[in-house]
């Protein structure tokens, strides 16, 4: 057999000078991948088939023969080719990377993959949206999955996190309530993918200990940029166990070298109809590009002995622990560095589980994660359609599998001999048990002497302080953007009174805030209903009605008055590595502007695609033939981090006349990002009414620049232009300009 030349999304890419591991899933997934398809069609049995394009039917006209097995068996494969989706995270996409530690962890863990900066731990990571189906939009308002396998050489670890640090209960077994609330309601199937609704709305003011929760997914961080660019936490507090048994507990995180950056509402709703593939051609196209996305893993610790010394439980999954009261520590990094072959296989079949650990990482008793130890596997046998999914090989470990469990559904491995028990001596007594100093998995022996109880801690019942705290952390803009998104969630509420009962739990949180949701959403305002006392006076009624048992305690004492993490301003600012911007150019762009300005924001990282009214070529001023990468029909500036006009008169003139690029450039006005125009480019600026009265650019550089804005008609600062723009590219956004709302 030959092995076909490799598709570069296949080839092992280098990190540094080391080559990364493509054992373990790499070498699965080889092991498994399909020759360059085979010179002849045949059946599933190796049949060669003759033809392929025509049933076998009696006469030319007349119908089809049962006995026709290539038919039957093509459709039947087809009619059998979709699996159940996941009943959440159905929506997701998939690279494989590896990861490296820094330095060894060994005082904390025995993690064999924690231990040594040369040990290379191939990793696959899926990301999600939870709420919508598999063919949902990308840029919903959501919070985002990240699970983590990583396939070390002591078993796969998997880290089933998410973006958001925190989650809306505190026990599983409200898990279904929830999601059940935030699907589409059943009667009609509406909305997909989108928790403004009542029946979501409905379960929030029912159940106060998701407040925190709800305070961070109407932020922006429930809209993020890119994969590459958005935080990730493991949730719930883990332990690390060393080699001496000395347990701590621990939170994972991750965080991307790119810094932490979201889109704006209006920008993903509308990348939602434009691009509702957005996030994953960006993941896909960056790592093709060979801009990988790299993440820092970090660890918080904290001795089994301060256990109790926290204003929070360290069991509740809906509160954080403040980098103020417990820092973070960089400990590793993981680099996504290789596209998937086939969605299906690798993506979609691949099954995540908190259960997953390896020996020297262990659970806490946080009840969350306590009922998710149960919930994947189970949902894994039925979406996978049985026990035997481990040995698809993107879930198959690194180290072979070897146990007495035999048969079912889609069995692959052909185990040999009569022996499929233990203890056995006709096999040799093998596969046996490893014990500790052999590397087995040994569990924290933590001490439990208690009754059997359905109750919580009185410790989990402060609801409201860390809301609170997240509130107070955040910037002016992220607060006005999460009094948006209240109004445009809460506004799309039926129920009056689940308008005004979220209103009156939110007083809890900050009367401001409170009465700044209600004003736009047709509640009272609840400064002049009773204030915060009167709202608690109405909570209370609704949950004594309704059966709310688990209400919210006094505000613990401790936190800090501001924690500058929570707030997106605090993440490392700079790095464009892979942004993209938008050249707008027509027939007669000054060419050699564009070459000298894309020359120097390529070499600055960045991805530049010049757009114009036609797909084909533009020719330029001096009658050089500039290709397009794509027509202004098929993009719009939300896909594009910053606009870039060119000058050249003729150019400029029918950009003037052209509606979609007039609004390309005031649509990215509206929406924060950086604008360039040079020469003649920024007569488009003033006519999208980015920057005022003719003249005005010139006059006052240095305050448009803040604003995020370059105008320059000198044509001979074209490459200064560029470099001056790649540092405002750098920022992000510029929410300063929010204030001029009458952008339309
Ligand atoms: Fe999940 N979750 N979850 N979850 N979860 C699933 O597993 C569940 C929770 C998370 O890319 C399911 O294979 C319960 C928290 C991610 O394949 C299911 C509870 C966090 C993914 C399930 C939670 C997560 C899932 C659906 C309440 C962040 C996608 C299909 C205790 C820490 C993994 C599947 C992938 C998927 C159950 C809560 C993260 C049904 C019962 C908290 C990233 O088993």
């Amino acid at each position: 057999m030959t092995t076909p030349k490799k598709p570069p999304s296949q080839q092992a890419k280098t990190p540094g000078k080391k080559p990364p591991s493509i054992k373990g899933a790499n070498k699965n997934i080889d092991a498994h991948r399909e020759q360059t398809p085979g010179e002849f069609l045949t059946t599933n049995q190796g049949v060669r088939v003759g033809n392929d394009q025509n049933t076998l039917r009696a006469g030319t006209r007349g119908p089809a023969l049962l006995e026709d097995f290539a038919l039957r068996e093509k459709i039947t494969h087809f009619d059998h080719e979709r699996i159940p989706e996941r009943v959440v995270h159905a929506r997701g996409a998939g690279a494989h990377g590896f990861f490296q530690v820094y330095e060894s962890m060994a005082e904390y863990t025995s993690a064999q993959f924690l231990q040594d900066p040369a040990t290379i731990t191939p990793v696959f990571v899926r990301f999600s949206t939870v709420a919508g189906s598999r063919g949902s939009a990308d840029t919903v308002r959501d919070v985002r999955g990240w699970a983590t396998k990583f396939y070390t050489e002591e078993g796969n670890f998997d880290l089933v996190g998410n973006n958001i640090p925190i989650f809306f209960i505190q026990d599983a077994i409200k898990f279904p309530d929830l999601i059940h609330a935030v699907k589409p309601e059943p009667n009609n199937e509406i909305p997909q993918a989108a928790s403004a609704h009542d029946t979501f709305w409905d379960f929030v003011w029912l159940t106060p200990e998701s407040t925190h929760m709800i305070m961070w997914h109407l932020s922006d961080r429930a809209l993020p940029r890119s994969f590459g660019m958005m935080d990730g936490f493991g949730v719930h507090t883990f332990r690390l166990i060393n080699e001496a048994g000395v347990s701590r507990f621990v939170k994972f995180h991750w965080r991307p070298l790119l810094g932490t950056h979201s889109l704006v509402w209006d920008e993903a709703q509308k990348l939602a109809g434009k691009d509702s593939d957005y996030m994953r051609r960006d993941m896909w196209e960056s790592i093709e590009r060979g801009n990988y996305f790299e993440y820092e893993f970090a660890i918080q610790l904290i001795e089994e002995a301060d256990e109790h010394r926290f204003p929070f439980d360290l069991l509740d999954a809906t509160k954080i622990w403040p980098e103020e009261m417990v820092p973070l520590r960089r400990i590793g990094k993981m680099t996504l560095n290789r596209n998937p072959d086939n969605f299906f296989a690798e993506t979609e079949q691949v099954a995540f589980h908190t259960g997953h650990v390896v020996r020297g990482i262990d659970f806490s008793n946080d009840p969350l994660l306590q009922g998710r130890l149960f919930s994947y596997l189970d949902t894994q046998l039925i979406r996978l359609g049985g026990p035997n999914f481990v040995e698809i090989p993107i879930n198959q470990p690194l180290n072979q599998m070897h146990n007495n469990q035999r048969d079912g559904h889609m069995r692959q491995m052909v185990n040999l001999g009569k022996v499929s028990y233990g203890p056995n001596s006709l096999g040799g007594g093998r596969p046996h048990q490893a014990v500790p100093a052999q590397r087995g998995y040994a569990s924290y022996p933590q001490r439990i002497d208690a009754p059997k109880l359905r109750e919580r801690s009185p410790s989990f019942d402060d609801h409201f302080g860390q809301a609170t705290l997240f509130w107070n952390s955040q910037s002016e803009p992220e607060q006005e953007h999460i009094v948006l998104a209240f109004r445009f969630e809460l506004g799309k509420v039926e129920s009056l009174q689940v308008r005004e009962r979220v209103v009156d739990l939110f007083t809890n949180v900050d009367l401001e805030l409170a009465r700044k949701i209600a004003a736009g959403i047709g509640v009272a305002d609840p400064a002049t209903n009773g204030g915060v006392s009167g709202a608690n006076q109405r909570l209370k009624q609704g949950w004594d009605t309704f059966g709310v048992t688990d209400r919210p305690g006094e505000k613990r004492q401790g936190l800090p008055a501001k924690a500058p993490e929570l707030s997106m301003t605090s993440t490392p600012m700079g790095n464009v590595k892979g942004r993209k911007v938008a050249v707008l150019a027509a027939d007669g762009v000054d060419g050699a502007m564009v070459t000298q300005m894309e020359t120097a924001l390529k070499r600055a990282g960045i991805v530049v695609e010049l757009i114009a009214p036609h797909l084909g070529m533009v020719e330029s001023s001096k009658g050089k033939a500039l290709p397009v990468t794509k027509s202004l029909l098929t993009v719009a500036s939300i896909m594009y981090d910053a606009v870039l006009v060119a000058g050249g008169q003729q150019s400029v003139a029918t950009l003037k006349q052209s509606g979609d690029a007039v609004h390309f450039v005031s649509e990215a006005f509206k929406h924060c990002k950086a604008i360039a125009a040079v020469g003649e480019g920024v007569d488009l600026l003033l006519a999208a009414g980015c920057i005022g009265a003719p003249g005005a650019a010139e006059q006052d550089g240095a305050a448009l620049a803040a604003q995020g804005i370059l105008a320059d008609r000198a044509t001979k600062n074209a490459v200064a232009v560029a470099q001056q723009f790649v540092g405002l590219i750098g920022q992000h956004r510029f929410f300063a300009r929010q204030k001029r709302d009458q952008m339309p």
